[in-house]
């Protein structure tokens, strides 16, 4: 089975870096894969992205050195299984609310003894490679969102299920479990202490702590936090800032050029 390049980028002390894929497209996907990400993560939770679209956009990705992932849409375990047919070669789940949670979903991960994956692993295997069964459970990595009030209170438990890799942080939703606005990077004390409290049990308990970022500045300032993944490169964000700063400066030279004619 191809080698999941996660596993052996934080053998080294590294952090992954990963785009966040939430348009529909096999071509972005491609495109992303090509900019030097160590991952590209679709978002079948918050992005608009089908199973049919996420398909295409997994073999676009094969494409390119960026390893396939996907943020679930929910901790289902028929939902995880088809996901992981089609190709997702690591998977972060939403809403782990306690540790009997983050079981279902690492077993929903995991062939038997260990789980209750059901086999075939169609184009999985297409990508991973003809001993995909006897490694997949090892070698697809398996993220637990924490961004609950529920899921930050059972942290502990959930970090001693075994077989779960790591812990991946959804700042928006945990900023509004803790009573303020959601965004990235909060300037809310609780939400920034709830942060790092998650980061430094998570790595005490010798597992990856990951964090969605608003972007590299803020991603790096994470990983010197001590975080592992961090995303940092949302699709639809960089295009919308790419577009404005490009239309800002075309109106900015108009008027630089209309000032000189007069
Ligand atoms: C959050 O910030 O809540 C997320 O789930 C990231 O998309
Ligand atoms: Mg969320």
């Amino acid at each position: 089975m191809r080698a999941n390049p996660m596993k052996d980028i934080w053998a080294r002390g590294g952090a992954v870096v990963s785009a966040w894929l939430s348009i529909p497209s096999p071509i972005t996907a491609e495109m992303l894969g090509h900019q030097g990400y160590d991952v590209a993560t679709l978002d079948l939770q918050h992005g608009m992205i089908s199973f049919e679209q996420m398909l295409h956009m997994f073999q676009a990705l094969s494409a390119t050195p960026a390893m396939p992932m996907a943020r679930l849409a929910s901790n289902d375990a028929t939902h995880i299984g088809r996901v992981l047919d089609a190709g997702a070669y690591s998977v972060i789940c939403p809403m782990i609310n306690s540790a009997k949670e983050a079981e279902a979903f690492v077993s929903a991960c995991r062939y038997y003894p260990h789980g209750v994956r059901s086999y075939a692993p169609v184009r999985g295997q297409i990508y991973g490679g003809p001993d995909y069964f006897p490694k997949a459970n090892d070698e697809i990595v398996k993220l637990a969102m924490v961004e609950t009030r529920a899921g930050f209170d059972a942290l502990d438990e959930i970090l001693a299920v075994d077989g779960l890799d790591g812990i991946f942080i959804g700042p928006n939703d945990l900023a509004i479990a803790f009573g303020c606005p959601p965004v990235s990077e909060s300037d809310h004390a609780e939400v920034r202490d709830a942060i790092a409290h998650v980061c430094e049990r998570t790595r005490a308990a010798g597992k990856v702590a990951g964090i969605l970022c608003s972007g590299p500045q803020a991603a790096l300032k994470r990983v010197e936090q001590g975080f592992s993944f961090v995303s940092a490169g949302g699709d639809i964000f960089m295009l919308a800032q790419a577009a404005k700063n490009s239309v800002a400066a075309f109106r900015e030279g108009q008027r630089v050029a209309a000032a000189e004619t007069v």
